[in-house]
């Protein structure tokens, strides 16, 4: 280059670094702003809660700056900056949230679903298709739970490191391109006290993925300062030891403060250079960070910090100290500073006045229909005077937010039950649309509802030849997994000894031999980041089959799967999915820990997921070819004792499919239906053969899925047909026979058909004894089946049926 091209590249250079760090100093500035007045909104009572990323906003900067299209964000409710700066966030849809805003295009992240902080960008089309993640920045969906946002963030980097190293999948560059994508992962400094936030770190270290994480420190968890959070009180020096060597693989850590705007950029340009090429994770410890207005609007911070440190962050403050570097360097003056200040201010009122027009508009709209309708109404009805009087109460009500008008046309509703005129009838069909749309609006998306939702995937029957082979039930599964691995290069299993040996009831056996350790992997003893793991590759295009060893031990990654996988589609209203499907083995074996049905516990937190319980392994086979077209997530629970049992091997192996929700009667009968699923099912038959014998036929019905349950209203055909119904399981009582109970009784209103009570019949409340004996005098055994179904004959013909 010619000296005076390089003088004119240089001065180039330094313009395009002047415009770039006044560029910065904006951002850096409308957040601040958008922090500020986003807590006097609270207080103002327009929003009911606010926390906000004040402090934090440099190094989010510098993160934004090294994040490339593909990457992900998995982070928490400081990093409003981060979205800004990536432009995946308006000011305006910020106060949008902040108002809980149910219009999707006003807020993107949650459509209102979640409160102020909660950012994510939308994977997916309307359709429920994916948009091409290579082409976007993307963020994770936020959740609450500290430190929840790490072993999803594990799962973002692991997919990088299948896409890179699984030569068939190159072909997906929608999702990948060769793995290049690095995962970010941004935390408090309180909440690396959690246990999942080590257990995600170390299974980093020993998998090597493209993982940075930043922890924003600063100083405090609420009112708890970081000596009583971490040891030393420091978290880089506390995890000093997985600093990587020049022998020995890790992290590599660096330390940089949140006020240093030079140190921050070249800290996260180094990290990101170091994940994205050569796949080693990292940790930034983001120290001296400062939260000028406290943790939220919960509380002040005055109560708890103490003179010095209020005035120390003052002095410390990040875009103060940024302020000080540009003038340092000479980059702007004091006034043009002053004006970038001012029209971000000016800014963040003007998209925030829009949000609040936007969000009211809305509902005013709504409240002067209602109006209008009650009014109508009014006039033909005898209670007129009330009904006004509610119309002219709900008219000059301040701030309306949506329940003021629908509680209020309920209200006239209830007074106009005797009234049989027209403007009745459209106030209430007013009513009933506005149901539909507040359904849409705060109930839509608990499952998914595009065109590859599990409920619509077509039925296949199993065939069989004519001398079909018996083969162990774990044969069966062997035979499925083969298939779709054959056939799926997106599709993988992993988990505790689910690799070499091919878990350990060997429905992997061989697999990983043949398709090599990328396909069929073990993993460390961490159920919580198993989950995590599956739920990050799901996020990005990939089919995980997370294996959790026993189904005793699904609480460890409960957590996850319920705030996480489970809220998933709800929480962004279908703008995310991860059709992760968890595989595990319970109802009975032996013991305290190898033989629970926390059913019940499974169904309660984990609304969200398809709950399969197959009873035996052609219909799980079955169940895993059904979820595996779907988009929905799903756990299936295999019957621990049935890996050795004999079944005919399917001739359609990876064509047939088990519908979900539709039950099957297993054995007909006239005089009692039992419900039930699972390893119950043939305990409930071997007592059915017997009550035959004693004049007691069973109809005996196996659910199959638990969610969803009974769509096709076969057990309500089987009661209307018997009159006399038990629910059957293995689950404590109250637990998943109440729930079968509820669903059939109240879901297909039975109760008129029924000629007896209806019972349930679960295990003992406690947990199963260890043993045979234990098993018998805990759980439901076909000796308790006979005399429950007995009893209820007895009950109805006495002397037929004489007491035992
Ligand atoms: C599992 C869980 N426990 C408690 C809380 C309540 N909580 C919310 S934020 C917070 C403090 C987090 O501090 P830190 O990680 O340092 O982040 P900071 O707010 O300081 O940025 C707590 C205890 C929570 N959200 N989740
Ligand atoms: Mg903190």
């Amino acid at each position: 280059m010619a000296i005076a091209e390089k003088s004119a590249k240089k001065v180039e250079d330094s313009r395009a670094d002047r415009e770039a760090v006044l560029n910065d100093f904006r951002i850096a500035l409308l957040s601040r702003h958008a922090s500020l007045m986003g807590r006097k909104e609270v207080f103002m009572g327009k929003a009911k809660f606010g926390i906000f990323g004040d402090g934090k906003e440099l190094a989010q900067i510098a993160m934004a700056r090294a994040f490339r299209k593909g990457d992900f964000r998995s982070g928490y409710y400081r990093d409003q900056t981060f979205m800004f700066a990536l432009g995946e966030l308006t000011v305006q849809q910020y106060f949008a949230q902040l108002y809980a805003h149910t219009n999707v295009e006003a807020e993107p992240a949650s459509a209102g679903r979640l409160m102020n902080g909660h950012f994510a960008t939308r994977s997916l089309n309307d359709d429920g298709s994916w948009k091409p993640l290579t082409e976007r920045y993307n963020s994770a969906a936020d959740i609450s739970p500290t430190a929840a946002q790490m072993p999803k963030l594990l799962g973002l980097a692991f997919a990088s490191k299948l896409y890179r190293e699984n030569k068939d999948l190159k072909q997906f560059k929608d999702f990948s391109i060769n793995g290049n994508e690095v995962a970010w992962g941004t935390i408090g400094n309180a909440s690396t006290s959690e246990g999942m936030f080590f257990e995600s770190i170390n299974a980093a270290g020993v998998l090597q993925v493209p993982m940075v994480t930043a922890i924003w420190d600063d100083g405090y968890g609420i009112s708890v300062p970081k000596e009583f959070h971490t040891t030393k009180g420091s978290i880089s020096e506390a995890l000093a030891g997985f600093q990587r060597t020049e022998n020995q693989k890790g992290f590599e850590i660096i330390k940089v403060k949140g006020w240093d705007y030079e140190g921050l950029f070249n800290a996260f340009a180094k990290a990101g250079d170091l994940a994205r090429k050569q796949h080693v994770p990292v940790l930034i410890h983001v120290e001296e960070m400062t939260q000028p207005q406290g943790h939220s609007t919960s509380g002040s911070h005055e109560r708890y910090k103490s003179k010095e440190r209020l005035d120390w962050e003052k002095e410390w403050d990040c875009i103060k100290k940024f302020r000080e570097y540009i003038l340092s360097r000479e980059l702007a003056s004091a006034d043009e500073l002053d004006r970038i200040d001012a029209e971000a201010k000016a800014q963040v009122k003007k998209e925030k006045e829009a949000a609040w027009a936007d969000f009211m508009g809305e509902i005013k709209q709504e409240l002067s229909e209602a109006v209008t309708l009650i009014r109508e109404a009014a006039q033909e009805s005898n209670r007129k005077v009330v009904l006004e009087q509610l119309a002219h109460d709900l008219s000059k009500t301040i701030n309306p937010i949506r329940k003021d008008v629908i509680s209020t046309v309920r209200k006239a509703l209830f007074n106009l039950r005797f009234d049989q005129g027209k403007g009745k009838n459209k106030l209430h069909d007013w009513y009933e649309q506005q149901q539909e749309k507040n359904h849409e609006r705060y109930s839509s998306h608990l499952y998914s509802e595009s065109e590859w939702s599990a409920l619509k995937v077509k039925e296949v029957a199993p065939s069989y030849s004519d001398s079909p082979s018996l083969v162990d039930g774990r044969e069966v599964l062997q035979a499925f997994f083969d298939y779709k691995l054959g056939q799926d290069p997106r599709f993988f299993a992993f988990g505790e000894d689910v690799g070499k040996i091919g878990d350990v009831n060997q429905a992997f056996a061989g697999l990983q031999a043949k398709y090599g350790e990328l396909r069929v992997s073990d993993t460390s003893i961490r159920e919580c980041t198993i989950i995590g793991q599956g739920i990050g590759t799901a996020l990005r295009g990939l089919r995980p089959v997370a294996e959790i060893q026993y189904l005793d031990y699904l609480l460890y990654g409960l957590q996850m799967l319920s705030d996480d996988l489970a809220s998933l589609q709800y929480r962004t209203k279908g703008g995310q999915k991860a059709p992760l499907i968890v595989r595990t083995r319970g109802h009975r074996l032996e013991g305290v820990w190898h033989a629970g049905s926390p059913m019940g516990m499974i169904l309660s937190t984990l609304r969200g997921m398809l709950v399969c319980v197959p009873r035996d392994m052609t219909q799980a086979a079955g169940m895993y070819n059904t979820l595996l077209q779907s988009d929905d997530p799903a756990i299936v629970i295999e019957c621990l004792n049935g890996y050795r049992l004999k079944e005919k091997l399917p001739e359609n192996m990876g064509e047939y499919t088990v519908p979900l929700g539709k039950p099957e009667v297993i054995r007909e009968g006239t005089d009692v239906t039992v419900v039930t699923y699972g390893s119950m099912c043939r305990i409930v038959l071997e007592a059915a053969a017997e009550l035959s014998s004693m004049g007691i036929e069973v109809e005996v019905v196996d659910v199959q899925t638990l969610i969803p349950f009974d769509r096709f209203r076969v057990i309500g055909e089987s009661v209307k047909k018997t009159n006399r119904v038990i629910f059957a399981d293995e689950d404590v009582p109250g637990g998943a026979s109440a729930y079968m109970l509820q669903q059939a009784i109240e879901g297909q209103q039975l109760f008129k058909f029924l000629d007896s009570e209806p019972q349930t019949l679960p295990a003992k409340a406690h947990r199963p004894a260890y043993s045979s004996d234990g098993d018998y005098f805990s759980k439901p055994s076909a000796d308790d089946v006979i005399e429950k179904v007995y009893a209820l004959m007895h009950e109805t013909n006495p002397k037929k049926f004489p007491k035992i």
